[in-house]
């Protein structure tokens, strides 16, 4: 699809970059989602989901979004750790609006605290406290934790939000426009990420892994598309490794006669084939990459790497 020139537009038309930001589980992904309308990126009741900055774009008749989801800015153990801050932060770049997303239903924490530094030193853009999760606030804490939230920072506007039930999501959605300047459609209407499917692929089936295992099992694993390829025009073939840290873990995710594989792997060909709206035949393979978290080679080996400075 081409994109419209800016005379074909309507007048007054917005567009621009919003990054949400925060620290891991607040509800980041949850929210992009559902903006979109499309499972875009993996959620899970799991800390430390989102790895890569990803987009998720949102074409209305009066603007277009696009939301940059980031991982969940915490204090990292590892190089991986390091790499998904980092990344965070570099999404900070050639941002028009900045939403800092926080769990309103408990007090902020050393995390938040550094977010909001973070975003005093760099000053990217305009932000909005986003205070989500409220339908887990309990009535008597409520005035406790806004003032704490609000206390963090100097915010253009503030709302409480619930990304799940959709309380307040309308009004979010007004304010972020507000705040866009005017501007062209980066991307086709049609398009809603600027992930390959193969990459989504790899994702959806991470996310059955961080389901079906506990502990720092989920933690340890990656997952690459080894291979992608329409079979057939109903039919496409994927076959994929996942990626664990040390031999035990291997055991574990295999399972008793590798029930557990077959498990996220069942799960995983479902969504799949709901993104892609096909049959799809998956093989997954389970391999030991050494402490590969730990080490610089093996997470470029795996893909990540990290986004350009802009
Ligand atoms: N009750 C409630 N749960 C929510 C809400 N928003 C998100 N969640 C849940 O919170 C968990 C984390 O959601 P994610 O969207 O993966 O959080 P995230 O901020 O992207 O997390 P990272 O990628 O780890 O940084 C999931 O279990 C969501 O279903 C909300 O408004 N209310
Ligand atoms: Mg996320």
């Amino acid at each position: 699809m081409e994109l419209p020139t800016l005379e074909e537009l309507p007048e007054g038309y917005r567009s621009g970059f919003v990054a949400v930001l925060g620290k891991p589980n607040v509800g980041k992904s949850t929210l992009i989602n559902a903006f979109v309308g499309q499972k875009i990126a993996i959620i899970s009741p799991k800390p430390q989901t989102t790895r890569r900055r990803l987009r998720g774009i949102l074409t209305l008749p009066q603007a277009q979004i696009i939301f940059v989801d980031t991982p969940g800015i915490h204090f990292p153990k590892h190089k991986l750790g390091e790499y998904m801050v980092e990344t965070a932060t570099r999404a900070l770049k050639g941002i028009d609006l900045a939403l800092f997303m926080v769990d309103v239903s408990q007090p902020p924490t050393g995390e938040d605290e550094e977010i909001a530094r973070l975003l005093r030193e760099y000053r990217p853009a305009p932000v909005i406290l986003v205070l989500n999760k409220v339908d887990l606030l309990r009535p008597e804490r409520e005035e406790a934790h806004r003032e704490a939230y609000l206390a963090l920072g100097e915010f253009r506007e503030w709302l409480f939000l619930s990304a799940t039930r959709g309380d307040n999501r309308e009004r979010l959605l007004e304010l972020i426009i507000e705040y866009l300047p005017l501007g062209p459609q980066y991307y086709p209407p049609d398009q809603v990420t600027d992930q390959e499917v193969r990459f989504m692929a790899a994702e959806l089936i991470r996310e059955q892994a961080l389901e079906f295992l506990h502990q720092e099992v989920p933690h340890s694993v990656a997952v690459v598309v080894e291979e992608f390829q329409e079979r057939r025009e109903d039919l496409t073939y994927i076959s994929a490794t996942i990626y664990v840290e040390k031999k035990s873990q291997k055991g574990i995710v295999l399972g008793q006669g590798g029930k557990t594989v077959k498990r996220i792997g069942t799960a995983a060909r479902k969504e799949i084939e709901a993104l892609l709206g096909k049959r799809v035949y998956l093989e997954l393979w389970v391999k030991v990459s050494k402490k590969w978290r730990r080490d610089e080679g093996a997470l470029r080996r795996l893909g990540y790497v990290l986004p350009k400075k802009k």
